[in-house]
């Protein structure tokens, strides 16, 4: 039997990742309800294979880690849960923290629609039960120029966009936030006045497919807490934060670039690729570097990688294109 060298960038699961993520591992299938089944049919196949899933994919990560981001530690849950944009609860940064406890996340349910030969409406429960979960921690760059590590739990976008069947027309993907009457800004007109509910993001179809994108339920081991996007949000992470739509209700596959809701807002600041780019600077601010969040107060910044650090998975996407002027 040939067994098999870990190679430097790999994750060591000691050096990386907190004890509590993996004793936390299984209440995300248990407080989903799914462990609790366990007398249905199936159901211990699905316990084995998401454990499984996990522990394959913590050595074979479909990228590559370099050493120096390998010892970056995670950005301890506390800020990563507190310090947050969710504008459907408010804009300081404190406030989705305090408000989101009103979101309703169950039942909950995802429509795919548009150019698919098989239009669906499927549950949380199904998704997780179908595409099993995987653990995979990745830097997170706001377009405000702060960073976070996180481990996220979830699957690949690619195998539920592969489940519907694109048509050939299929181009891009637009999702949408739920909106729920409780969201402090949908009652609140100054906000409502500004941000056009609900919020909307949207893909290329082949971003959408690439191994790195995620839908993720959970973080550090949890289901997502709400004011993370509870209970099912997108994970692009060589874009900026604000292309990782939470709360996801919808997904319509369309032929044209969809209008989001960021790049509807000024389209000058927020372009609809949004790829991190230190050479592209913000109108109002440069992007060559960030402030890492992790333990303590830093005021150090750390400088910011094209594409977050992922070029070898996704550069190929954009070949030709100018990122200048397509930012
Ligand atoms: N529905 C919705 N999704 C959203 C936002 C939002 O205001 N509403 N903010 C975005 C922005 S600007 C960022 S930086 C990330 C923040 O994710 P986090 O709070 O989990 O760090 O969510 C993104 N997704
Ligand atoms: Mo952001």
């Amino acid at each position: 039997m040939l067994s098999r060298i870990k190679k430097s960038y790999e994750i060591k699961e000691s050096l990386i990742t907190p004890e509590d993520i993996y004793n936390e591992r299984r209440n995300i299938l248990k407080l989903m309800g799914i462990l609790g089944l366990s007398s249905v049919a199936g159901i211990d196949i699905l316990e084995a294979n998401a454990s499984q899933n996990i522990q394959i994919n913590q050595n074979n990560y479909p990228y590559k880690i370099d050493l120096e981001f390998n010892k970056t530690p995670l950005t301890p849950y506390q800020k990563a849960t507190t310090y947050n944009n969710f504008y459907e609860f408010g804009m300081q940064k404190d406030d989705p923290y305090h408000r989101a406890e009103v979101l309703k996340t169950s039942p909950w349910d995802l429509v795919i629609d548009g150019e698919v030969e098989k239009p669906i409406k499927i549950s949380l429960e199904d998704m997780i039960k179908r595409f099993g979960l995987k653990e995979r921690i990745y830097h997170f760059r706001c377009v405000e120029a702060w960073s976070m590590n996180i481990p996220w739990l979830g699957f690949e976008l690619g195998k539920l966009i592969d489940f519907v069947r694109p048509k050939s027309n299929a181009k891009f993907v637009l999702f949408e936030t739920v909106v729920q009457e409780d969201m402090p800004a949908i009652k609140n007109p100054s906000i409502a006045a500004y941000i056009k509910f609900p919020y909307k993001e949207g893909l290329r179809l082949d971003e959408a497919k690439n191994l790195l994108t995620m839908l993720a339920v959970g973080m550090y081991g949890k289901v997502l807490p709400n004011q993370n996007g509870a209970p099912l949000r997108l994970v692009v992470p060589w874009k900026y934060g604000f292309k990782n739509i939470k709360s996801i209700v919808r997904m319509t596959l369309v032929e044209k670039m969809p209008i989001s809701t960021w790049n509807k807002l000024d389209s000058s600041e927020y372009g609809f690729y949004a790829n991190v780019n230190p050479d592209v600077p913000h109108p109002r601010w440069s992007q060559a570097n960030e402030r890492f969040i992790g333990e303590g107060f830093s005021f150090d910044r750390i400088p910011t990688k094209l594409f977050n650090g992922y070029g070898e998975e996704v550069a190929k996407m954009y070949a030709g294109m100018d990122l200048k002027r397509n930012y």
